[in-house]
């Protein structure tokens, strides 16, 4: 049975056909950023086939509850707090969606058919706009009643550090996601960078560009321990547009070497790529 996959994030919307663990028809178009719910079920609707499928699941950035989207950080997507993503979708294609957070999708993707087959307790962590994780314990998939659970990327990483969109201050968001490291470099570098020129300078040699890099390295291998702490994760898949740029995971493994020995966990690349997310929620689907 086909699986019409959506998948909503801060910078593009994808959409897919998936079967039998297979993807198909793959396209995608930018994310509208206007703070409207209904612009993005708009966006969704023009990039979709009209028919061939038999259920659709949504993977989205932001908090879902009970088919219900909210933005906890709506730097990385503006939208209505408790937006009715599910209901919306169910009217615009007459069928009722599955909707889960894209990080928590991702990560059931990579416990199964991924990364992270054959752990029981296993984290994965998208570096992109924003930092989402998924956390799988003893081999079921944490959503949280309220669908928090594995937010990990509002953990605190710097105390009294920069305001994050949550409200918080310091998160790990704001030093090593992609919009942090264009944000920081911009202002070390005193010209606007993106997250891949700021890689690129510091292949380059620019010590600056190296050092937020290091610090946001820091951060991350950080938060892998704490989380390793309070849940003793098996392993850590990384994936995203920054997690999987050129020797960031071996940057992460290198660090996770000076953690004292109990803390330190096998360090991943995601192997479902950019479209776990798909998979994920098309499995999850499925298994409804
Ligand atoms: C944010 C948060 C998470 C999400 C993560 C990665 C919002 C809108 N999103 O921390 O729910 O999983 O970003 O999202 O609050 P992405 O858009 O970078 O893939
Ligand atoms: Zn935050």
């Amino acid at each position: 049975v086909p699986v019409l996959a959506i998948d909503v994030g801060g910078t593009k919307i994808a959409i897919a056909e998936v079967s039998g663990g297979r993807i198909a028809n793959r396209r995608q178009a930018p994310t509208p950023r206007t703070g409207r719910g209904d612009d993005l079920v708009a966006a969704i609707a023009e990039l979709a086939p009209k028919g061939g499928f038999e259920a659709i699941a949504v993977a989205t950035t932001g908090i879902v509850r009970d088919g219900a989207l909210t933005a906890l950080n709506p730097q990385t997507l503006p939208i209505e707090d408790g937006y009715p993503l599910a209901s919306a979708i169910g009217r615009a294609f007459g069928i009722a969606p599955l909707v889960v957070n894209d990080a928590q999708a991702a990560a059931w993707a990579e416990f199964r058919l991924g990364a992270g087959k054959g752990f029981r307790n296993f984290a994965f962590f998208t570096v992109s706009t924003g930092i989402g994780c998924g956390l799988i314990v003893d081999g079921r998939l944490e959503s949280g009643a309220t669908g928090l659970a594995g937010h990990a990327g509002h953990a605190m990483s710097v105390p009294g550090g920069t305001l994050c969109g949550c409200g918080r201050r310091g998160c790990l968001e704001t030093v090593a996601s992609g919009t942090a490291l264009a944000r920081l470099g911009s202002v070390r570098l005193g010209r606007a960078v993106s997250a891949p020129e700021l890689f690129a300078a510091a292949g380059e040699g620019n010590g600056m560009a190296a050092e937020i890099i290091a610090a946001a390295i820091d951060a991350l291998v950080n938060s892998f321990a704490d989380l390793t702490a309070s849940v003793d994760i098996d392993c850590f898949a990384v994936g995203g547009g920054v997690g999987l740029a050129s020797g960031f995971i071996g940057a992460l493994q290198a660090r996770s070497r000076d953690l004292p020995p109990v803390f330190r966990r096998p360090i991943v690349a995601a192997q479902a790529g950019a479209d776990a997310g798909l998979l994920g929620a098309a499995m999850l689907a499925c298994q409804k």
